[in-house]
């Protein structure tokens, strides 16, 4: 075990996220030799009441109802921003200031100008930054970009991604306030571009390099939804459903769906890749698995392997149970914290970057560009 310096967490929002990564820094050393040990020290949001309970909850020795505060403190190292996207631009740029840590949620925000702007005042200010796009650290997905790295797959022909939920489809649902944010497209940036196709976005630049170019269609549903915070019926400005068509730099080519209006599917994010010798296949409603075909194998026993992803010389699976016991999805938040601590202890960065969260928004804009023209998009 290593002698261990306290990193002081200053986390901004109690929803979702802040508890999935609340429960990430509390474990973290228990599972991870580490330099550093995240150290609970404030949580800010506006709800005094709220934020009481969630600090008790969770262990934050204290709270701050404004985040302007929050990072004026000086005994706060790392900010962790776990608020809606609007909110990660002006954030950022403050902390940054501060020369504080950043540990933001994605997208890093809702379009490339405001994420230049984020990139530009993190490494101006030489601040440690990163963005929780945590499906990368699912062991079963580590284990894909690993493969394809060596050249197992030998070269990549196809990559095909799917980003399925069914919970806005009541027109009755309001846009604005929490989780609701996300129907509202001044908090949100966009709808399940932003939202759910980041992820596979990002997931396919780590493992297949750059996407060059896109064409898109989207749909808005449901045109007015009821505002949260106003009670006025406003008019949706949100991708509710999005399609799109990629072309890598490698020669690959891709397609990629998402919505929030397949009836039955909750969090069913897919992809597959088909290169030269092999394909894979991943599905986060059985995130611990990955499907393997191999051509080089025997043709008498040729067919999809079912790997299931929980031995110790598999992605960081030598860090928990036995072989065979699986993890699950507040794993991988664990994970990017693990990475996180272990590079900042060396002084540098663990991907994705502020730098490399930009690249996944301007994929985003180019595909809402495209849907709008209804053109192709080349990008720079
Ligand atoms: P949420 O709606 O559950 O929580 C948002 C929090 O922000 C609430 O605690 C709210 O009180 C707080 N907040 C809003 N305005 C504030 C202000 N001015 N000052 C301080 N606090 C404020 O949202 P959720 O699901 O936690 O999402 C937060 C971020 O995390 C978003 O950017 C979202 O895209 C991202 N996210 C990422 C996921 C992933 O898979 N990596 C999963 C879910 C969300
Ligand atoms: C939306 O329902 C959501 O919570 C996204 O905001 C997350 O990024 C995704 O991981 C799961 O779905």
């Amino acid at each position: 075990m290593r002698s261990q310096k306290d990193l002081n967490i200053g986390m901004i929002g109690y929803g979702f996220m802040a508890r999935a990564h609340s429960n990430a820094y509390r474990r973290v050393n228990n599972f991870f030799d580490l330099a550093y040990r995240p150290n609970l020290k404030a949580v800010c949001a506006r709800d005094e009441g709220k934020l009481k309970a969630f600090a008790d909850t969770w262990g934050y020795a204290s709270t701050e109802t404004d985040w302007r505060k929050l990072i004026a403190r000086d005994d706060i190292d790392a900010i962790d921003i776990c608020v809606p996207n609007d909110l990660h631009h002006p954030i950022a740029l403050a902390a940054a200031r501060a020369g504080k840590m950043i540990l933001c949620e994605k997208p890093l925000s809702r379009n490339a100008a405001e994420g230049l702007e984020m990139c530009e005042a993190v490494e101006k200010a030489g601040v440690l930054n990163t963005v929780w796009y945590n499906y990368r650290r699912v062991p079963a997905v580590t284990l894909a970009k690993n493969l394809v790295a060596e050249g197992r797959l030998g070269r990549i022909f196809h990559y095909r991604a799917n980003f399925l939920q069914d919970w806005t489809i009541s027109p009755d649902l309001p846009q604005g306030g929490t989780g609701l944010w996300r129907l509202d497209a001044a908090a949100a940036g966009s709808g399940v571009t932003g939202d759910l196709l980041a992820h596979c976005i990002d997931t396919a630049i780590w493992i297949n390099g750059p996407i060059t170019s896109v064409t898109a269609m989207t749909e808005t549903f449901i045109k007015e939804r009821k505002h949260t915070l106003t009670g006025q019926m406003q008019k949706v400005g949100i991708d509710d459903a999005c399609a799109f068509l990629a072309r890598f730099a490698n020669g690959a080519l891709a397609i990629f769906e998402s919505t929030r209006y397949a009836r039955g599917h909750k969090a069913l994010y897919t992809f597959e890749i088909n290169g030269e010798h092999a394909s894979i296949a991943w599905d986060l409603e059985n995130l611990h698995r990955l499907k393997y075909f191999d051509h080089a194998d025997e043709s008498i026993v040729r067919g999809w392997r079912d790997i299931h992803v929980s031995d110790g010389d598999q992605p960081y699976m030598d860090k928990w149970w036995v072989p065979g016991l699986q993890i699950g999805y507040e794993h991988s938040f664990v994970h990017q914290v693990a990475d996180f601590l272990e590079a900042a202890a060396k002084g540098e960065n663990a991907g994705p970057t502020f730098r490399d969260a930009l690249e996944t928004t301007r994929v985003c804009d180019a595909v809402l560009a495209s849907a709008a023209s209804g053109q192709w998009v080349t990008l720079g």
